[in-house]
């Protein structure tokens, strides 16, 4: 049973990585873009891409979309099984593996014939191939079972366990699930409501704000489904990983259910300038937003202090032993902790751009990829990558081949990702817009921001270059260690990284602490958290189908030149 559990966790993490292989590379494409140099016109690449959007749409659907999603599916149904010491049904598991993989394939069709070049974000009227459509809902339906699998293991070791407090790490996984199936909602209404219906013709056109308005339900708040998977490591392995402890379980605990609640009815602060939306319910879910930066704001002084404790252990003493004792030759401990620094930058970012009065100076420009690689590209994709130096050994028995080269991607990964975020932030502020290839259509309309960029044109460039030494370096690592012979029992050579003193079995509620209680009724909790999108989505859409109209799909980005995405109306 283990090995199969295993097995399937392996399969997930493995795609989830693949995905990441391809959309990595891609990526030094965008950055030579921000930096001025069109590497599209490359005839080997021409002969591959069709457009500079077709290698954004298919950057940002590998890296954003596939890897995190089978990723944190492996790893969010690995980790609280274990935890529980639950006997999970593996054929539905590898059912849902299964499904989630046939989604993705049969998405990736149109998606490398150039049939489905929508960016991530996918907004009608843009119109794709059908097969997109269907392959990403069946991708996201199989997360969803996921999610129900784990969920209803949780509830069955509740009423085997009466009156026991739920282990930490199923604690946190149970309740991000539930938050996933509170926020994937909008998408789920966006795909079977409005995308599907309107590509399959069954009606005559599409409302955009309505379509946009669904995913942006999603859209922000699956930020935080990204995030929280990281957020685990970070509180449960983290300091045992640095030779500490957990400062306190449970703020950990009240961290995950404040994103319970409040991570969905946020996602307008993307819509400060649409039209239709009163500002009133951009000014509640700007105030809402900030809101949700409060538990990361508790993460970030927690796992601060674990990491302190840590060195502290190790020997480290005066103002700057905290910082010297740390396991630095460790790349596990490394990647982490990189990724952290850099989402202190993220995070700033984030609560910056939130604000109603800064959003029009950012808006589509340069500054919101800067904002998002700092966030989704080091905190989670960083933390994931340190997470699989562990993970894999843990899973197969193999060790980690070279783990020098581990460590120097991790730094070279971070520094990448430094030079990026600040390149492209600089370049937000000036006004260059965001995707949008630089070409001779783009340079005279943005002439004003183009013009001043050149520092941080040339950081962007560079960034490039080093990022795509980081992949090459990590992907040797994975791959090379995945290739390499099983040596290795398991489960002896690479335990899970659990500390006993975060989920001591066999916990009465009754001693737990005020705020252990008070968060342990996760059902109770997620009924709110369904009530408040409710209510704060509800009279939002009700508005917009109020003032709906439809208008028919147009064409997708096709050329090279092409600055607009619907330049042909079908
Ligand atoms: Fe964001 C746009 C606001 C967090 C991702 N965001 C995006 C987009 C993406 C994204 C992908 O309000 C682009 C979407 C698109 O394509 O249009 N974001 C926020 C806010 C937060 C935030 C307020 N974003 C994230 C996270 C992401 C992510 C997390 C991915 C995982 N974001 C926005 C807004 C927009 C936006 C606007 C729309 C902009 C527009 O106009 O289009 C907050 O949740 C951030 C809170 C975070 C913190 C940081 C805590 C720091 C920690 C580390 C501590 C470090 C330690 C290390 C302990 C407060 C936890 C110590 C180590 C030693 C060695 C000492």
């Amino acid at each position: 049973y283990l090995a199969s559990l295993k097995k399937v966790t392996q399969y997930y993490v493995v795609t989830a990585f693949i995905a990441l292989f391809i959309g990595v590379l891609l990526g030094p494409l965008q950055a030579f873009n921000y930096a001025g140099i069109n590497v599209y016109e490359n005839p080997i690449l021409k002969a591959l891409l069709k457009s500079y959007y077709q290698g954004l749409s298919l950057h940002g659907v590998l890296n954003a979309l596939v890897f995190t999603q089978f990723f944190i599916s492996g790893w969010l149904l690995y980790l609280p099984t274990r935890d529980m010491g639950a006997r999970i049904n593996m054929k539905f598991a590898w059912g849902t593996y299964i499904m989630m993989t046939a989604g993705l394939l049969i998405a990736a069709v149109p998606l490398l014939l150039n049939k489905a070049t929508l960016l991530y974000t996918f907004y009608p009227p843009m119109e794709g191939h059908w097969a997109f459509y269907v392959g990403a809902t069946i991708m996201v339906a199989a997360s969803l079972l996921v999610a129900g699998q784990v969920v209803l293991t949780w509830v069955g070791w509740k009423k085997q366990n009466p009156g026991q407090v739920t282990p930490l790490v199923t604690f946190m996984s149970v309740s991000l699930w539930m938050m996933w199936l509170v926020c994937s909602l909008g998408l789920v209404a966006e795909a079977l409501l409005v995308l599907l219906p309107w590509v399959f013709g069954l009606r005559p056109g599409v409302d955009p704000l309505i379509a946009k308005t669904l995913f942006w339900w999603t859209g922000h708040a699956i930020v935080y489904f990204w995030l929280l998977p990281a957020y685990i490591s970070w509180y449960a392995f983290l300091p045992k990983q640095a030779g500490g402890r957990i400062v306190s379980e449970p703020l950990a605990r009240l961290t995950f259910v404040m994103f319970l609640l409040n991570s969905t009815p946020v996602g307008i602060h993307h819509q400060y300038a649409d039209p239709n939306i009163s500002n009133t319910w951009k000014m509640i879910h700007m105030f809402l937003t900030f809101l949700v930066a409060i538990p990361s704001l508790l993460t970030a002084f927690s796992i601060a202090g674990s990491l302190e404790d840590a060195a502290r252990a190790r020997g480290g003493r005066g103002l700057f032993g905290m910082l010297t004792h740390l396991p630095w030759k460790d790349p596990v401990v490394v990647g982490q902790i990189l990724a952290m620094v850099s989402f202190i930058g993220g995070g700033a970012g984030g609560i910056i751009t939130a604000s109603f009065a800064f959003s029009p100076v950012i808006h589509n420009t340069a500054w919101i990829p800067g904002h998002f690689h700092i966030t989704v590209g080091t905190a989670v994709t960083q933390t994931f990558m340190a997470i699989a130096f562990w993970l894999v050994p843990h899973l197969t028995g193999k060790r980690l081949v070279a783990p020098k080269v581990a460590l120097a991607s991790m730094w070279l990964w971070f520094t990448g990702m430094m030079f990026f975020a600040v390149g492209m932030h600089w370049e937000g502020l000036l006004g260059v817009p965001r995707r949008a290839l630089i070409s001779a259509v783009a340079l005279p309309i943005y002439k004003e921001g183009y013009m001043h960029s050149q520092i941080p044109m040339a950081l962007t460039g560079i960034s490039g270059v080093i990022l795509l030494l980081a992949g090459l370096s990590f992907f040797y690592v994975l791959f090379a260690t995945l290739l390499s012979p099983r040596v290795d029992d398991a489960e002896a050579a690479t335990p899970l990284p659990y500390s006993e003193t975060i989920s001591p079995a066999g916990r009465s509620l009754r001693g737990a602490s005020p705020l252990v209680r008070a968060t342990e009724p996760l059902l109770a909790l997620w009924v709110v958290a369904f009530a408040l999108v409710a209510l704060m989505y509800g009279p939002v859409l009700m508005r917009l189908t109020q003032n709906a109209s439809l208008v028919p799909g147009c064409n997708y980005y096709t050329t090279v030149q092409s600055e607009v995405g619907c330049n042909e109306q079908r």
